[in-house]
């Protein structure tokens, strides 16, 4: 991986949002790590052109880019962000020049690194001393310029911290880099590249119950036909889940019933969706057969609940004791099932053991 430090300007518009969206997809970018943001920096305009203030930033990457690639990065970058470049050191919304790509030399006619300008400016020297690492190799260069450059009139003040709300994507993300990374394997590899965002996605995904607790995606109905208080069966439901110690599948059949009371029931397909929701987050069987059974309490008041799930678990199958299709019950009973042990048996009798 090379290491590749980068200048960053705004003098228009909301100037921290776009330095924000920047560096936001840098990150973004499989094969850009951004490895440190420097201090925000306020500073006055250089270069003799009437124009507000700019802020500045520095930025350390890591990449195996080669120099040019990086630089159509960097310029979608700057076109997708609405940078016009109506006049040569002019304002902007966003600016980003490559000050460092190693310890290359390059002069092409598209880059030229090091920068050329930069050893004139304290917008981008200072900045760069937040964020160089201890290996950086022109260090001394660096804050002898600086020196120097404090008798001109560059002012250049710092505002802030970097911060930057990661979002639960980038989190997640950045997480199995490290998973990968801790197991012995190479993020970077071609096969893996791609891996930590569809594991984020995946999450979002099969997690989404998380920070969705409630269930409202049902309507009820009242049915003179439901006035005698027959049992309403759903059997061969399946669901998914993960289970909470091992963040390992599991899944089976769930088969839920109630007795309606007062002619109140639920749509049917409302049931399967149920047990989805109840599935979508860490899990135990035993507490997803008791949040079906006390949901359907809750919403139809019935006059008893039954729910049975049957599941394979994978972290019984792929590891530890290897007990490989071993299928676990669970069963939960409120009201009359609870009480009428005819009836529970009635029940039980059109489930049937789930098998795969
Ligand atoms: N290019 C060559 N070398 C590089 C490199 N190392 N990094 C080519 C990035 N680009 C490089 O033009 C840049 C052209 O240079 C590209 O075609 C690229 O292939 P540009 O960025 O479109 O605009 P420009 O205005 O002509 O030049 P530049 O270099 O971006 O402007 P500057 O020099 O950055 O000046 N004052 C303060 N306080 N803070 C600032 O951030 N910025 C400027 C802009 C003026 N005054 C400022 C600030
Ligand atoms: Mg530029």
């Amino acid at each position: 991986m090379i290491k590749v430090y980068l200048s960053l300007g705004s003098n228009l518009g909301n100037r921290l949002a776009y330095l924000k969206e920047a560096v936001k997809r840098l990150a973004e970018d499989p094969q850009i790590e951004v490895e440190k943001v420097s201090r925000v920096y306020e500073t006055s305009p250089v270069g003799g052109v009437e124009q507000g203030a700019f802020l500045n930033i520095a930025v350390r990457l890591s990449t195996l880019l080669p120099p040019l690639d990086l630089l159509d990065r960097m310029q979608k970058i700057e076109q997708d962000l609405k940078r016009e470049r109506l006049v040569h050191w002019g304002p902007r919304t966003i600016d980003l020049d490559m000050l460092y790509y190693g310890d290359q030399t390059i002069e092409h006619e598209r880059l030229i690194v090091p920068h050329k300008e930069m050893y004139k400016r304290l917008f981008v020297l200072v900045p760069l001393t937040d964020v160089w690492t201890d290996e950086f190799f022109c260090q001394e260069e660096v804050l002898n310029t600086i020196i120097q450059l404090k008798g001109e009139k560059q002012e250049i003040q710092c505002i802030g911290e970097w911060t930057m709300e990661k979002t639960k994507q980038e989190r997640i993300e950045a997480a199995v880099r490290e998973i990968l990374s801790a197991v012995g394997e190479d993020p970077n590899r071609e096969g893996l590249l791609e891996t930590p965002k569809r594991v984020a996605k995946m999450y979002d995904e099969i997690l989404a119950s998380t920070t969705e607790k409630e269930f409202t995606n049902y309507k009820l109905f009242e049915s003179e036909t439901a006035q005698n208080a027959q049992m309403v069966s759903v059997n061969d439901i399946p669901f998914y889940s993960m289970c909470e110690h091992h963040m390992l599948p599991f899944f089976g059949k769930v088969h839920v019933a109630y007795i309606p009371k007062a002619g109140r029931i639920i749509g049917l397909s409302k049931i399967p969706r149920l047990v989805d929701h109840v599935s979508r987050q860490l899990n135990l069987q035993e507490r997803i057969t008791k949040d079906i059974a006390d949901t359907l309490e809750d919403i139809l008041d019935p006059y008893g609940v039954a729910v049975v799930v049957d599941a394979r678990h994978m972290c019984v199958e792929m590891r530890g004791v290897k007990k490989t299709n071993s299928v676990t019950r669970t069963t939960f009973f409120t009201g009359e099932f609870d009480r009428d042990r005819d009836l529970r048996k009635e029940f039980l009798q059109t489930v049937n053991r789930y098998r795969d």
